[in-house]
């Protein structure tokens, strides 16, 4: 009942009750793995659905965010110490000269939701930034976003700095933003595009099982 109380106050974006709700989830015994999956998760699944779907829009994403990040607050700490917390980790940012961050941050969200570790990088990252801090945390995939046709072709820079240090097999790379292609992506040589945030999660999490 507590779990699908979660998930529902997810979906309504009511970041206080979430947050409430996990700690009282916790306070009662349920495991926190249990917590994640079935209320979290659940709740992000519903979102990442009806957003594909044009169902909802970005601030009802923003806001839902907002809700699972509160929750995470509470069960972060306690998945960590029981080493229980993700599928892999990632390295996410804008690249180079860009600063639109609205898209990256929907995609960290989801990978979060999708139960990877996520380590976000922010705007106007360089290809050197992007690689140092996916070597320093033991990162399997690095997720490049772009919104500009200019900036997006630091992607390939990326891929080109990866092979020039000898590391280009160790990383799963990922592109996306609007100006971004399938016909792009394999171009440069990334192993993944997806067009939206939801799917951009689910490959990834595909790709980390695999
Ligand atoms: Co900018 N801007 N902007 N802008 N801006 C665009 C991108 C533009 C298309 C508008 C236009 O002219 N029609 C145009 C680019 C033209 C081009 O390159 N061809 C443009 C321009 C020109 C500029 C400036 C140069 C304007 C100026 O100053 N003269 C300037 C550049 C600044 C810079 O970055 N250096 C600029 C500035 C800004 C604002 C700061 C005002 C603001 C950004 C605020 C912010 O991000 N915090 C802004 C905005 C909001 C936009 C538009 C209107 C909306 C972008 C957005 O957030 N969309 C945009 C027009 C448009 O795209 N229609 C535009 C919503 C977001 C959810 O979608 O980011 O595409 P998106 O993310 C999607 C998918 O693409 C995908 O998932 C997301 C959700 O499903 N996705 C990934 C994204 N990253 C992914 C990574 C993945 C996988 C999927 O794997 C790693």
């Amino acid at each position: 009942m507590i779990l699908k109380q979660i998930a529902e106050y997810l979906e309504d974006g009511a970041a206080s009750k979430v947050k409430e709700l996990v700690q009282q989830g916790l306070d009662d015994g349920i495991d926190p793995k249990t917590i994640l999956e079935e209320g979290l998760l659940k709740g992000m699944e519903i979102i990442g659905k009806l957003f594909k779907e044009n169902e909802i829009f970005v601030p009802e994403v923003m806001i839902a965010a907002r809700a699972m990040n509160a929750g995470m607050s509470i069960l972060e700490p306690v998945l960590v110490e029981i080493g229980n917390v993700s599928l892999g980790k990632v390295v996410i940012g804008t690249v180079k000269g860009d600063l639109h961050d609205i898209g990256k941050n929907i995609v960290g969200m989801m990978m979060k939701g999708a139960g990877l570790e996520v380590i976000d990088l922010g705007v106007d990252v360089s290809v050197e930034k992007f690689v140092d801090e996916a070597e320093k945390v033991g990162a399997n995939i690095i997720c490049m976003s772009a919104l500009l046709t200019t900036t997006m072709l630091n992607m390939e820079v990326l891929v080109k700095e990866l092979e020039n240090r000898g590391i280009r097999d160790q990383y799963i790379v990922m592109v996306g933003g609007a100006p971004v292609t399938d016909d792009f992506a394999k171009k440069i040589g990334a192993n993944i595009y997806t067009p939206d945030a939801a799917t951009a999660a689910e490959v990834a999490k595909e790709a980390l099982i695999a």
